[in-house]
């Protein structure tokens, strides 16, 4: 597993189950709010294995931009970044030794199929992609076999089990590392969460 020096940090159960709780309940309520979760269709027309809902922009699945509205699905607009969650995401960047203020928020919930191809995160601005604002990123409920790799798409890819109140933050040098997540393991949620899937949470500075 690469370590803080190379912009790697893996804060295991860093969110207590009671606080999990908390931001489980906000991001249903979003999934379920006005412009809510839908299931993108990508850029080919392959549907994603998640449900997606974005703050803050709108990445667009078929343009891979951001944008104010949802220009590939129903024309919303995307709603704001709650500032919980900015000031959250800060947090956890602080204690991975990292300084930002996110400005986008997407939130993924994978049901027991769901999984993410391998990519790279590199569709924010490119002075945030220079300056190496981290990818920050929260998982509640079932455990998920997180893939992470190198920068190049061929490099090796290490497995990771990211559990519920995990926070995994890559930035720096890592910054534009390969990632996905290959499966999910059904039954692994912490039972006070109520959820039979996961929800992750990436923040990124646009
Ligand atoms: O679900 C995860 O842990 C990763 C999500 C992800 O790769 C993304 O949103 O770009």
């Amino acid at each position: 597993m690469p370590g803080p020096s190379e912009g790697v940090v893996w804060l295991k159960r860093w969110l207590p189950v009671a606080g999990q709780q908390v931001l489980a309940a906000r991001c249903r309520e979003l999934m379920e709010g006005p412009a809510g979760g839908y299931v993108p269709t990508v850029r080919g027309g392959g549907k994603m294995r998640v449900r997606m809902v974005c703050l803050g922009r709108h990445w667009n699945p078929l343009t891979y931009r951001y944008e104010e509205t949802r220009a590939d699905y129903d024309g919303a607009p995307a709603p704001p970044i709650p500032a919980e969650f900015a000031a959250l995401a800060s947090r956890i960047a602080a204690d991975a030794g990292f300084r930002v203020e996110p400005d986008i928020c997407l939130i993924n919930w994978y049901g027991p199929d769901g999984r993410m191809g391998l990519h790279q995160d590199k569709d924010e601005s490119a002075a945030s992609i220079a300056a190496g604002f981290p990818v920050v990123s929260i998982s509640l409920g079932d455990t998920a076999r997180f893939l992470f790799g190198g920068l190049r798409r061929r490099d090796p890819v290490e497995p990771i089990l990211l559990e519920s109140g995990d926070a995994f933050v890559f930035g720096g040098p890592a910054r534009l590392r390969y990632h996905g997540v290959s499966r999910i393991i059904p039954g692994t949620s912490p039972p006070a969460l109520g959820l039979a899937g996961r929800f992750n949470l990436t923040f990124r500075r646009f």
